[in-house]
């Protein structure tokens, strides 16, 4: 009996490092086990905004009904189109609608208004080439091109051709000018209402400028402001009629 107790406790013995190992196993699975759920709901927290995602993108479908409206969206895009033009300024409603005479000229609005580039009604009584004023545009290439409505003025060393041109009160006014020597010729107005007039143009080369007549009729005098030209006979006149 003794002998069998002693095997019997032998075997206990022997048990008790596997059941050790075992828990052991057991332990470590258990740790396993715990770590992959904790990475698992570490996944799924990522998960929770796609699915987030996935829910404002389920609600965007929900917002079909208003597409099905197929008015919608071409409602928003009126109204853009409506906000745009009510953010746009006077001028720039004006200088949207405006049409050039001339290539690089200044625009004339609708209503026959010479416009600057920002689309305000240009002056004649400031700076030449200031911001407000009419602008000579660059060498025209093909001056022929010009619209027939466009005056053409030739100045030499012989004088201005034509010498006399008429023009309608408050009119917009598109008029080349083209050296036709190989001299240097500056149009000018000799009067300070439209001292903001003018165009330079070097040997053989024409520019053009638009600007708004005088309301007021009469005979406005041109010179060549070239030192010693008008000397020489380079003096012209526009009527406003
Ligand atoms: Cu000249």
């Amino acid at each position: 009996m003794i002998n069998e107790n002693k095997p019997e406790g032998g075997k206990k013995n022997k048990a008790l490092p596997v059941i050790i190992a075992i828990i052991a196993v057991l332990v470590l699975a258990l740790i396993v086990v715990l770590a992959m759920n904790s990475n698992s709901s570490k996944t799924t927290d990522n998960k929770t905004p796609q699915t987030n995602n996935n829910q404002t993108q389920t609600e965007n479908p929900s917002d079909n009904p208003m597409d099905l409206e197929d008015d919608g969206p071409d409602m928003v895009g009126e109204v853009e189109g409506e906000l745009i033009e009510e953010n746009m300024t006077p001028e720039q409603e004006a200088l949207a609608e405006a049409e050039e005479v001339i290539d690089g000229g200044n625009k004339v609005s609708r209503d026959n208004k010479v416009l600057t580039r920002e689309g305000k009604v240009t002056r004649n009584d400031v700076e030449p080439m200031s911001p407000d004023a009419p602008q000579q545009t660059g060498p025209i290439s093909d001056p022929n091109s010009l619209p027939e409505e466009v005056i053409k003025i030739t100045m030499t060393a012989s004088g201005v051709e034509p010498a006399s041109f008429n023009v309608s009160a408050g009119a917009p006014v598109s008029l080349s000018v083209t050296s036709g020597d190989k001299y240097t010729h500056i149009f000018k107005f000799n009067d300070e209402t439209l001292s903001a007039v003018a165009v330079g143009v070097g040997p053989n080369e024409t520019r053009a400028i638009t600007f708004q007549a005088p309301d007021a009729a009469g005979e406005y005098s041109i010179y060549c402001d070239v030192p010693g030209h008008t000397a020489r006979g380079e003096t012209a006149v526009m009527v406003v009629q």
